[in-house]
């Protein structure tokens, strides 16, 4: 029997605007958060005894984090370490710096040889003891198109057709890394990766316009007890039949706004003569709440908003106000007794739309309930301003280099 801990996206020192310097320590009430619930995750690897711990991936921002964020994050993994358990840690696309090679962020971790410790930046098979015996380990990074393929060969290609030659190439070398294991050692795929098939927020496909994506059938093999993701931040699990459980265990905190109703979590996991079992924890993650407020129609839009924002939990919650409220109601809006409501909250802020009619009418186009592509919202503002008629073209020309390489970055989670 092997104990698995399964955790992925830890952002650690990501949306630190949300937060505020805690004057008893000197740091980011938001690092402080974020430290607290991988501590939880650290904690429970230890109190459950498992066997190793598996790390999805995005360990930062980005890959090139402050000393001191470094620091916090060593700090958890370090009791790892001294406990001997071993521990994966993948490369996500947020670990990964654009001109170089390899995860830099956590690349110390393989330079120190910190003891147990696997950073796992290359497709490869890690056949690794554990104190109950053998696992095997694949382990697949965030791949980006020039990892896997030349400038040579991609030229002249579309996106679209880059994307079909690098699953096909990623195919036959995940096919061969398949035939080398040893079918009596528990197996699991440890990947950062987007799949076909993963869903964010309702009922909404991440997948669309996101650039990369592996199709499922990649995935759901046989000899894997357990897939192991990273990369997508809401916990999903996208094999209901189990066979095997392909998970996302999702972020531990909230990242920004568009987690709001997501749970936190981890999932732990055994694998018993070939049967898995999984469940997933919940973290004490900082709720964010968005009151929103139509007090345009409203005789005392003061009260309006004050009622509308006392109906809401938002006592240590990180919280945004956005309104929507005609211009000649502004003066009979005290935005300091507002202010003085939100300071309950952790942190806040505050949004008013303020409603025009001849925006509207002129650009029926745009209206509520309309939605248009990028080019041609721009196109029909465009339309619309004889002073910069004569350069039109160029800046359809701009927008559509900048969504092409908005899409090449592949930047999502
Ligand atoms: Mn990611």
């Amino acid at each position: 029997m092997i104990k698995v801990l399964h955790f992925s996206d830890i952002h650690l020192g990501s949306g630190l605007s949300h937060g505020r310097t805690n004057p008893k320590t000197g740091f980011n009430t938001r690092l402080e958060d974020f430290v607290k619930c991988l501590s939880l995750c650290i904690d429970s690897a230890i109190e459950e005894e498992v066997d190793i711990v598996l790390f999805g991936g995005d360990a930062f921002p980005n890959s090139t984090p402050p000393p001191y964020i470094q620091e916090a994050f060593a700090t958890q993994f370090r009791r790892l370490s001294n406990l001997n358990i071993p521990t994966v840690l993948l490369v996500g696309n947020h670990d990964q710096h654009s001109h170089i090679n390899g995860g830099v962020s956590l690349s110390i971790y393989r330079t120190l040889k910190v003891p147990n410790f696997i950073v796992a930046d290359t497709l490869k098979t890690h056949k690794i003891l554990t104190k109950n015996g053998y696992v095997q380990v694949i382990t697949l990074p965030w791949l980006t198109r020039s990892s896997l393929l030349t400038k040579s060969k991609t030229e002249g290609l579309s996106l679209e057709q880059i994307d079909n030659l690098l699953i096909e190439t990623l195919e036959p070398a995940l096919e061969s890394e398949i035939r080398k294991l040893n079918s009596n050692d528990p197996t699991i795929l440890l990947a950062h990766l987007m799949v076909d098939r993963a869903r964010f927020g309702t009922e909404k496909f991440l997948a669309v316009g996101r650039g990369f994506t592996i199709p499922i059938s990649l995935l759901m093999r046989s000899e894997f007890n357990y897939v192991a993701l990273g990369h997508v931040h809401k916990h999903q699990n996208l094999n209901p039949k189990n066979n095997p459980p392909i998970i996302y265990p999702g972020s531990i905190e909230r990242v920004d706004f568009s987690e709001e109703k997501e749970q936190k979590g981890y999932v732990l996991l055994i694998i018993k003569k070939g049967q898995t079992s999984w469940n997933f924890f919940p973290l004490p993650a900082r709720p964010f709440i968005t009151i929103k407020a139509n007090v345009s129609q409203s005789t005392n839009p003061q009260k309006t908003l004050i009622d509308t924002i006392r109906k809401k939990p938002i006592k240590e919650a990180i919280v945004r106000l956005n309104y929507q409220v005609r211009s000649e109601q502004l003066e009979l809006i005290d935005i300091s007794s507002i202010h003085e409501i939100l300071k309950h909250s952790h942190s806040y802020t505050i949004c008013p739309e303020i409603l025009s009619e001849i925006s509207r009418i002129r650009l029926p186009e745009l209206g509520f309930g309309k939605s248009l592509d990028p080019i041609e919202a721009l196109k029909t503002y465009l339309k619309d301003k004889n002073d910069i008629k004569d350069i039109t073209d160029e800046l359809l020309e701009a927008a559509h280099q900048l969504l092409k390489e908005k899409n090449e970055i592949i930047e999502t989670d």
